[in-house]
């Protein structure tokens, strides 16, 4: 049996090739042949570069149906997909290519100057251009392959892609995700989310990370279900399309930004069949208002790239948890069919019910490990194969999972990850310096943002908005504090740890006023 994830989606879609799979925002319209076809151009481009079965793609470019196109192209080619937030500036790109030694890199042609520079001085053979409006180099060359091309075969533990993200501690760790890990979640949701015929996604986050690129994709894509396509999310364009889908997925911010908005209205909702959220903790206030100005109910679900999606709230009653069918606000769900979750203490015991610790997850859906890191694996599984998430919390009597905090440094910004070891590692070498935390604190668009807390070295003057500008030119924008203060001494315990709840606590109104 052949596992790789492509031929599984295209039996999705193969008895209705001519009818719309994408319409994008600019009025586009591409039929499932058209994705089937230059799918299988990219590919048999690739294979004609002569590069090794799992070699890495590496992928910077903005949300376009091609760039869509190019991740088919390397799963049905059998290499591995390695997408990068079009956000990361050159440090960020080196680490990547570097760690992963892509054998082909595809950049902005805007960014080919110093992309490619890197790329090739780290050893990439490759380096392609593709632009958000269907030029550069790949397609150049692609256009004179053959639309004929026969899917490899591949075993479900075949790595599919990398995902790169920083776990508990230290630099980025390239997550191995396999066909098999891909495809049994995408099918466990297609079945648990009601996937049916006649639903239409509107697809509005960005393509690469596995909000975009998984679980929206692989749900229409298996479903065999059009998509509604924006190159970028935009609160009205989503409202206004409501009544021509049933599907929409989002981060919180992307909620709370449509709440805004005085078109969005039951009558204009009514057409929806299911709004999903995860990525980062909706709250309960959005939640409720959601519910009150368009009459559905969010469905909550919770996930990481080391394992796609963990858990959900039901769309419909779930027959392992009998009367249990209700959307509950502030909670994720129920572990998904197939998908072992458990809460631990410290010290290794596992927790009952209704008692807070670490998350421990085991599925068919769970990474192998991290690229290249053994050690760094092993530290992250426990002995009896769990994964440890770094999130804390709890399962309720009902069985509902609820999220109270994480045990790992880590800012979920927008629904994009931050980690306040890495800016004040940056911050830290600035003149003048002497050392620096960055704690997360609310924010009403994005949910959290970061906030840089400063010390001077003796006799140096720094200022916080220096401090900021020079971020900005290092480092993807999300990243980038929303605040910096410089103060004297940072609140340390009798260790000598700083104690960032302090700090947390002492700008916590700074963005949320009561
Ligand atoms: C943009 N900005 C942000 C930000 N996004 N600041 C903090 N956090 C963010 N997420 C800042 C920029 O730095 C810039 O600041 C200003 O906002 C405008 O930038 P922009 O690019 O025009 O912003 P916008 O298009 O409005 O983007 C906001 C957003 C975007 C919410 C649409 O962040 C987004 O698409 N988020 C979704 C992330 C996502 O898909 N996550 C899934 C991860 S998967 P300045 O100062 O330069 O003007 C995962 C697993 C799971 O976590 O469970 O799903
Ligand atoms: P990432 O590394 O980008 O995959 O981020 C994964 C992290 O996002 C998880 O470990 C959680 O901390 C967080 N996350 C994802 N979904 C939710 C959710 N629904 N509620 C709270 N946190 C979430």
């Amino acid at each position: 049996m052949n596992h790789n994830l492509y031929a599984a989606l295209r039996a999705q879609f193969s008895s209705h090739l001519d009818s719309t799979a994408v319409e994008t925002d600019e009025g586009l319209h591409y039929s499932w042949r058209d994705l089937e076809r230059a799918s299988a151009m990219l590919a048999n481009l690739l294979e004609g570069l002569n590069i090794p079965q799992g070699a890495r793609i590496a992928v910077q470019v903005e949300k376009s149906v091609e760039a869509m196109m190019l991740y088919l192209a390397t799963l049905r080619a059998g290499y591995v997909f390695l997408p990068l937030n079009t956000a990361y500036q050159s440090a960020e790109i080196q680490y990547f290519i570097e760690n992963a030694e892509p054998a082909v890199v595809v950049c902005s042609g805007a960014n080919f100057g110093w992309v490619s520079k890197i790329a090739f001085k780290a050893g990439t053979q490759y380096v392609f251009t593709l632009n958000d409006n269907r030029t550069g180099s790949l397609l150049d060359r692609a256009v004179h392959c053959s639309d004929k091309h026969t899917v490899v075969q591949n075993a479900a533990d075949d790595m599919a892609a990398i995902l790169y993200t920083s776990g508990t501690t230290g630099r980025s760790k390239g997550a191995m995700l396999s066909h098999g890990n891909l495809l049994s979640n995408a099918q466990t949701l297609k079945t648990y989310w009601g996937w049916r015929a006649g639903d239409v996604l509107i697809h509005a986050l960005p393509i690469f990370h596995v909000h975009g690129l998984f679980v929206a994709i692989h749900g229409a894509l298996l479903n065999g279900s059009k998509m509604i396509w924006m190159s970028k999310f935009d609160p009205k364009f989503v409202i206004q399309k409501m009544p021509e889908a049933t599907v929409f997925m989002g981060v919180p911010t992307l909620y709370v930004r449509m709440l805004a908005e005085p078109e969005l209205t039951k009558q204009q909702a009514s057409h929806m069949r299911l709004f999903v959220a995860g990525s980062a903790p909706l709250l309960i206030e959005t939640f409720k208002e959601w519910q009150d100005r368009t009459g559905h109910t969010i469905l909550e679900r919770y996930g990481m790239s080391e394992t796609v999606m963990l858990t959900s709230n039901p769309y419909a009653a779930d027959a392992r948890y009998p009367g249990q069918s209700e959307r509950r606000g502030g909670t994720v769900g129920f572990p998904l069919p197939g998908v072992q979750l458990r809460v631990h203490s410290d010290d290794g015991a596992e927790l009952p019910v209704g008692e807070i610790g670490g998350i421990q997850v085991k599925g068919p859906n769970v990474f192998s490990g991290y690229w290249r890191m053994p050690e760094k694996t092993k530290e992250e599984f426990t002995a009896d194969g769990f994964f440890k998430t770094g999130d804390v919390g709890k399962i309720d009597e009902r069985g509902y999972v609820v999220i109270v905090g994480r045990s790992k440094d880590l800012i979920i910004s927008g629904g994009y990850n931050v980690y306040p070891a890495e800016i004040e590692g940056y911050i830290n070498d600035m003149a003048g310096v002497a050392e620096s935390a960055l704690v997360g604190v609310p924010h009403p668009d994005f949910g959290e943002v970061g906030v840089a807390v400063v010390i001077a070295k003796p006799g140096a003057t720094v200022s916080g908005d220096a401090v900021i500008a020079t971020l900005k030119s290092q480092l993807a924008n999300f990243k980038i504090p929303k605040k910096c203060f410089v103060v004297d001494a940072l609140p340390r315990n009798t260790m000598g740890k700083v104690q960032k709840n302090l700090l947390r606590d002492q700008y916590k109104l700074l963005f949320c006023p009561p």
